[in-house]
């Protein structure tokens, strides 16, 4: 054996303990306990829903008993993950609650704050986690499914083989919560483990295509209407675009529909801050802005009272929205000005 190989091994073998202890002991935690009841969080969005399901399914596996908490937001595009998984019966007395991906108390969805002192096991990778239950399990990754496959990983031998529909859920946790693998907090993990779920056969065209891929026909017309009244300015750096009441009704266009319109404005090439106005009300405007690095959007949602991080703000205005795109237009040069630029590249 050459010398080198040696190294390797002995610093990987360093490396490794300490975090597969963790799954090691909650995994063992697990196997000792029973009767499950898996709650998901408030306005439940693909990571929380695949980890739930892919651990309750996981559980079932293993002759337990588990069921997932009817939380009543999950949406059609989610749902059938869960179908035959959801606790319906009210007579279901679990032994033993898990959250996941639920970082504290306030994130518990309606109804299910009557367990709030009861919980006892958190599975999360929020680095804001309170650490509400009697045993934590927080781990630093893109997705809380990420921690859900370690777990099951620690249950298995070396080679182990996931049975698709659990490989699903974990996909769908996974590519939901890193933006199809394309945002930053993507690391050699959460592709590691999304290629073990892409092994075990389920069709990744099928699952992309429902998350990634598809536009619902309200969705579209929204986009529609709204880009063929968008309006370019400071040499294409600035757009605003409204998205009118009259097509929100039109279209019958609902929450879902809408879910983060604002990052299409932000997307033209060239355009480094945009605005999407929403007429919210007869005489009410809420408008997100987008930016991408030159400037602060925080700082342009400051001029009209608002807040937010660099990269994403808001504000509510009073007026239509044309009314509201003028005073926009009005204050636009102060958003360039160096002095906001430089006074926030410290935040
Ligand atoms: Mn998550």
């Amino acid at each position: 054996m050459k010398p080198n190989q040696k190294v390797k091994l002995v610093l990987r073998n360093k490396s490794v303990p300490q975090q597969s202890m963790a799954y090691r002991a909650a995994a063992e935690l697990l196997a000792r306990r029973d009767n499950f009841l898996i709650i998901t969080h408030k306005r439940p969005d693909g990571d929380t829903i695949g980890s739930a399901a892919a651990l309750c399914r996981f559980l079932r596996g293993l002759g337990k008993t588990a069921f997932i908490y009817n939380n009543r937001e999950i949406t059609p595009k989610y749902f059938p993950l869960v179908a035959g998984l959801i606790a319906l019966s009210p007579d279901y007395a679990p032994d033993t609650i898990i959250t996941v991906d639920t970082a504290s108390l306030a994130m518990l969805p309606t109804g299910a704050t009557v367990y709030r002192e009861d919980i006892d096991i958190v599975i999360d990778h929020h680095e804001s986690n309170t650490r509400y239950g009697k045993y934590c399990l927080i781990e630093n990754k893109a997705a809380c499914g990420e921690i859900i496959y370690e777990l099951i990983a620690a249950f298995s031998n070396e080679g182990f083989r996931l049975p698709p529909d659990i490989a699903e859920a974990i996909y769908v946790a996974i590519s939901t919560d890193t933006g199809c693998f394309s945002y930053s907090n993507t690391t050699g993990d959460s592709l590691f483990a999304a290629s073990r779920c892409a092994a075990s056969g389920i069709s990744l065209e099928r699952i992309n295509k429902i998350l990634f891929r598809t536009t619902s026909r309200a969705r579209a017309l929204v986009e529609s209407d709204m880009m063929r009244g968008i309006k370019f300015y400071e040499n294409g750096r600035a757009a605003i675009a409204i998205i009118s009441a009259s097509i929100q009704e039109t279209t019958g266009a609902t929450a879902d529909d809408m879910e983060n319109i604002a990052a299409v404005a932000s997307s033209i090439e060239g355009v480094d801050i945009a605005y999407t106005i929403t007429e919210i009300s007869g005489d009410e405007c809420k408008v997100s802005v987008r930016t991408n690095g030159a400037v602060s959007a925080n700082s342009a949602a400051k001029l009209f009272g608002g807040g937010g991080h660099r990269g994403a703000a808001g504000f509510v205005r009073k007026g239509s929205g044309k009314q509201v795109r003028r005073d926009i237009e009005n204050r636009l040069s102060l958003v360039f000005e160096s002095e906001i630029k430089t006074a926030d590249t410290q935040l």
